[in-house]
């Protein structure tokens, strides 16, 4: 015998069973009418969100998301469902322009190079991803359909070109949408934003706003997720009310073509006899026209400070208020009182009709306004202690208010909202803090908007779908202009072009990041499809989505972006469902080591290719697991990976002697003892049972318990290991299916059953007996479950207080519940 040492060696089986999977496309998953497809079966899609393929490769955050997603891909395989289990790559990104424009590499080359470590790394992994699947975003032959849905949204109007204000960035050269802007500045890289008015592409994802918000109530996501879209969605319901101008001030307006009337936007119409002044945003149209002369310098010098600040900076609440007055009044429609008219930052252009009542009694911005500028407060909701010092915000009971006092605040919501309407004064209204979505990036890294401006007319013209893909031009320098055209303008021949005695100019905005990942999902299902951006019978069969596993940073964004278009397919009749993911699972940040978020500052980047050079992939794809529940953020640490890895060893010991590599001779063909047969099922019901719930620490916590046990014992089962290797498998694929070719199965472990359990050997081998004599409780036995009458009598007569309380009578009577009572009267 060689002295070779057979021990776990993850290093050696690893690369072996990937090889053994890719080979025989093990994961390949057919499409209906495919060859090899199942139609009995039921499917499940299995998606993680896909990467950005960064120059800096992975991190041990991603496969935290994607083992969780492959343990629950291969339990379902072996539960006999057909499993659709993708990869790919959302390769369009600001990092590899900027590299561009530092060295002059060619995106495409950085993203193919970055694309190339993603692929290895995640293959390390032993992920079970059907290959043939794989897509890319910056492919021409993906992306063509990116811009055929475009054109589609065009086509209904939901894709149109204004004037908006906007996001720019300077740093990055480019406009970004709200979602992207945070507390001011740009989500990636954090430069400033400043605001600016811009044509710019738009997606009417307002008109999208209700049923965006009334579907996510039949979703299965993490409640605060459902909560970041509703208030992002942000709908609010109230009252639209017209103030008339006074006499002067309506004169001057109606001279410049306006209407001599304010008009509001309000949550709290209820409130309307404590409105003691006006505030209008200060770029509202209105107030040009109506500000007294003597104040028009502070007025307009007041408006140009405000356009320079941002959305964010001018709804911060913490701010001190400022604000000027226009020397102009309006009139109260209820009461006819005479109110001032001022101009403030804190009052938004975009939201209502960027005109307030300020109501300082019952709202703390305006109270700090009247405050400050010694404007009146006057109370109409009591319920407040004093409402000179603090607004009260709270319910209660309307009193100065001579419609509607004595009522409370929804009654008298409703009643001064009638009377109204009734005075043609006012109207129910609704508002969303939604806006539409900016489309358009001055960007070359991105796909291009394929739409024609008529040189002549201005008139836009969309591509024809048989024009597409409409690819990048090369380009040699890749600089932002600066400019809205962005840098596709530097593509001279690109650019123009004649047809028919017309001269057009491309579009050479791009669009944004987030194009490409709002659809992705529905490629998935029919990848190679170059007719098409997906068949109907495909998307029939594996849409939704049935489990979607990723980070919470896409709460409004990606997630947002996506349900969005798949209602507009819904509506075009292109999918079925009205939802893409019926179930979402956010997995928790993972720390470094120091319980600090890891960064390449810090220094606690934990690199997943040297813990798989140390403990191997197994090792890595369960300690991601069992470091805590899997929505948790929770700390990386070296001697937890350790911890797993001994596991690993043990469970090869109890199958291999690793001296030989053989067979370890404890592992016998003989019937499974009673009591392990009850552990075995009560491990596998828990993993199977933990794996749907996705709490993968305590299924591994199990198996642990189990691989104890069997260490323990100097007989081993085969069938018992067999259990083991079949539900730890999905964890620790490598180890499982080396254990499974060694205890003796030619085929991959991939499609076994998943082993059963029986429900009978879950409840408890033994019971507990109440042993009476004439009535009286004289002991408590443990016998096993269905001991017999005889049987029990024995044993309740060997205990010294039954024996004594019987005393040698014979029994006149015995009364017998099994397992539950032996009554002896005598
Ligand atoms: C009078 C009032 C009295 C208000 C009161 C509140 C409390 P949401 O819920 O966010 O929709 N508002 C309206 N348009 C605005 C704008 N363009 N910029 C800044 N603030 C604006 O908030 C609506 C409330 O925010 C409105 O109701 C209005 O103030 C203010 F005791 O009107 B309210």
């Amino acid at each position: 015998m060689s002295d070779e040492n057979h021990s776990y060696n993850p290093a050696q089986i690893e690369p072996r069973w990937q090889q053994y999977w890719l080979e025989r496309k093990t994961f390949r998953t057919p499409n209906p009418g495919e060859a090899g497809f199942d139609p009995a079966k039921p499917k499940y899609y299995i998606l993680d969100m896909f990467p950005y393929p960064s120059g800096a490769g992975l991190h041990v955050g991603h496969p935290e998301g994607y083992t969780a997603t492959d343990v629950m891909a291969r339990y379902k395989r072996m539960r006999g469902f057909n499993v659709l289990h993708p990869m790919g790559w959302d390769a369009f990104g600001l990092p590899a322009e900027q590299y561009a424009i530092q060295t002059g590499t060619h995106p495409r080359e950085t993203t193919a190079k970055n694309v190339e470590v993603f692929r290895r790394q995640i293959r390390q992994l032993g992920f079970s991803y059907d290959w043939n699947r794989e897509i890319d975003t910056t492919d021409p032959a993906y992306f063509r359909w990116t811009q055929w849905i475009f054109l589609k949204l065009y086509e209904k109007g939901l894709a149109y070109m204004a004037e908006v204000p906007v996001n720019w960035c300077e740093a990055l050269g480019t406009v970004l949408a709200n979602e992207e802007v945070i507390d001011g500045k740009s989500e990636r890289g954090g430069h400033p934003v400043t605001r600016l008015m811009l044509r710019q592409w738009m997606l009417k994802i307002t008109a999208y706003a209700d049923r965006l918000l009334d579907d996510l109530d039949g979703l299965d996501w993490p409640e605060p997720i459902k909560l970041m879209q509703r208030n992002w969605i942000g709908k609010s319901e109230g009252a639209e009310v017209d103030f008339e101008l006074d006499a002067e001030a309506a004169g001057k307006a109606k001279a410049a073509g306006l209407d001599g009337k304010l008009r509001v936007y309000t949550t709290r119409p209820d409130t309307l006899y404590g409105a003691t002044f006006m505030v209008l945003a200060p770029e509202h149209p209105l107030v040009r026209h109506i500000t007294a002369p003597d104040r028009k310098a502070g007025v307009a010098a007041y408006a140009e400070k405000a356009a320079r600040e941002t959305e964010i900076t001018r709804t911060d609440d913490t701010r001190e208020k400022t604000g000027v007055f226009t020397g102009a009044h309006a009139i109260n429609p209820v009461n006819g009182e005479r109110v001032p008219v001022w101009i403030a930052d804190y009052v938004m252009m975009g939201y209502g009709t960027g005109a307030i009542m300020a109501v300082p009694a019952h709202d703390t911005r305006d109270h700090e306004f009247a405050c400050k500028f010694g404007l009146p407060v006057r109370e109409v909701v009591s319920g407040g202690e004093n409402v000179q010092k603090a607004a009260w915000t709270g319910d209660g009971i309307l009193v100065n208010s001579p419609e509607i006092n004595g009522l409370g605040v929804p009654d008298a919501k409703a009643k001064i909202t009638a009377f109204l309407e009734r005075k043609g004064a006012g109207k129910k209204a609704v508002r969303y803090k939604l806006r539409d979505w900016l489309f358009s990036r001055q960007r070359y890294w991105g796909e291009p908007i394929p739409v024609l401006h008529d040189v002549q007319t201005g008139d836009l013209v969309p591509l024809s779908p048989d024009d597409l893909p409409l690819t990048l031009p090369e380009l040699a320098d890749f600089k932002p202009t600066g400019d809205p055209a962005g840098p596709l303008v530097k593509a001279k021949e690109w650019l123009v072009l004649d047809h028919g005695g017309r001269k057009f100019r491309r579009e050479t905005n791009t669009m944004p990041q987030w194009a490409g990942s709002s659809w992705y999902f529905l490629r998935f299902i029919d990848p190679r499809n170059d007719r098409e951006a997906w068949s109907k019978e495909a998307e029939n069969y594996w849409m939704p989505v049935d489990l979607y596993v990723g980070g919470a940073e896409h709460a409004v964004l990606h997630l947002l972006y996506s349900r969005f278009w798949h209602k507009v397919f819904f509506d075009l009749g292109l999918v079925h469902t009205k939802e893409p993911f019926s179930r979402l699972f956010n997995q928790g940040l993972i720390l470094g080591e120091d319980g600090q978020k890891m960064s390449k500052s810090r220094g606690n980047v934990v690199n997943p290719e040297q813990v798989v050079e140390q403990a191997g992939a197994d090792s890595l794809r369960l300690f991601e697991l069992f470091m805590g529940p899997l929505d948790q953020m929770k700390p990386w640490s070296t001697s937890g990976v350790a911890g797993v890895r001994r596991f690993l060893d043990r469970v090869w010991r109890v199958a291999i002697d690793d001296r030989s590599g053989a067979l370890h001779s404890s592992v016998k063909d003989m019937p499974v003892p009673d009591d392990l047969d009850r552990l075995l099922s009560r491990t596998v019901k828990k993993v199977a049972e933990d794996i749907e719930n996705l709490r993968f620490n305590t299924a591994i916590s199990a198996m642990m318990e189990l691989v104890n046990d069997l260490t323990g014992r100097t007989e081993r089962p085969r069938r018992a290991l067999e259990t083991l290797t079949l539900i730890l498998a999905p964890f620790a694929p490598h180890i499982g299916e080396e254990l499974w070719s060694r205890l003796g199965h030619q085929e991959s472990l991939a499609y076994e059953p998943f082993p059963a359990w029986s429900e009978a050997h879950l409840v408890d081998a033994t019971a507990t007996l109440v042993v009476q004599v004439n009535g009286k409780l004289r002991a408590r036995l443990e016998v096993p479950r269905g001991s017999t009458e005889e049987a029990v009598k024995q044993l309740a007569l060997a205990d010294v207080s039954v024996a004594r309380a019987v005393d040698g009578k014979p029994f006149r009577k015995v009364i017998f519940v099994p397992d539950k009572i032996l009554n002896l009267v005598v």
